[in-house]
């Protein structure tokens, strides 16, 4: 049994809802710390002490590790309390779950981030229109591709990968939750949309949602 841990996070972050997604999964219990990014919480000396890349999500062990990094702390969490499993013990089986994540995590979300955004509203005077389009472009660049992956493998099922969820249903699940508030039209994307349903049936991905966190308005 590991330590409780304390999750640096905010309610719309979806690097964060992979996280707590994670964390409900594996049955650990966490003490939820709130950072406003709108009004740069992450910014300040106490959380770059902390975290000094400055983003979320980050935790704490009582023991004093710091893991940062989303993707890091789910393989971390998979490792040392493998019941149940988000990532196949199998390698090609691991690659394959890897590679869809990725194609969410590292192709989309890096350049939708906020301080993306902020960038080119601050230094390039895009318009709220101009944002939105360039959010939505990166999104369907990765889900096109992935709705093609996702109904052509026989590996499909009722998650991006057989029966049960991985991280690919975790980024999966968590961007199309971040997609909501840019108003971002997934109709054309059958296999993604029944994915999400699925995880929406599972608690431990409710309980993650923003409009469940403590700090959510
Ligand atoms: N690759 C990192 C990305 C972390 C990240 O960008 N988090 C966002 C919230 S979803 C953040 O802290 N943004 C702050 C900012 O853009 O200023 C991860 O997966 O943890």
């Amino acid at each position: 049994m590991i330590e409780k841990p304390i999750l640096y996070n905010y309610f719309r972050s979806s690097t964060s809802v992979r996280v707590r997604i994670a964390l409900n999964l594996k049955g650990i219990d966490y003490d939820y710390i709130a950072l406003h990014l709108r009004k740069e919480e992450h910014k300040k000396d106490d959380y770059l002490q902390i975290n000094p890349y400055g983003l979320l999500p980050t935790l704490k062990f009582p023991s004093g590790i710091i893991l940062n990094q989303s993707l890091a702390i789910l393989e971390y969490l998979d490792e040392v309390y493998p019941t149940p499993s988000i990532l196949p013990l199998n390698p090609i089986e691991k690659a394959k779950v890897r590679s869809m994540a990725y194609a969410i995590a590292l192709e989309i979300h890096p350049l939708n981030n906020l301080h993306v955004l902020n960038h080119l509203k601050d230094d390039f005077n895009a318009t709220e229109e101009k944002i939105k389009s360039w959010f939505s472009r990166w999104v369907h660049k990765a889900f096109e591709p992935l709705e093609k992956v996702l109904g052509r493998d026989h590996d499909t099922g009722a998650y991006c990968f057989g029966d049960t969820p991985t991280i690919a249903d975790i980024c999966l699940f968590s961007q199309v939750v971040n997609n909501t508030r840019f108003g971002i039209d997934l109709s054309k994307y059958p296999k993604i949309n029944s994915i999400y349903e699925n995880c929406l049936t599972i608690s431990s991905f409710q309980k993650a949602l923003p409009k469940n966190q403590p700090d959510a308005e």
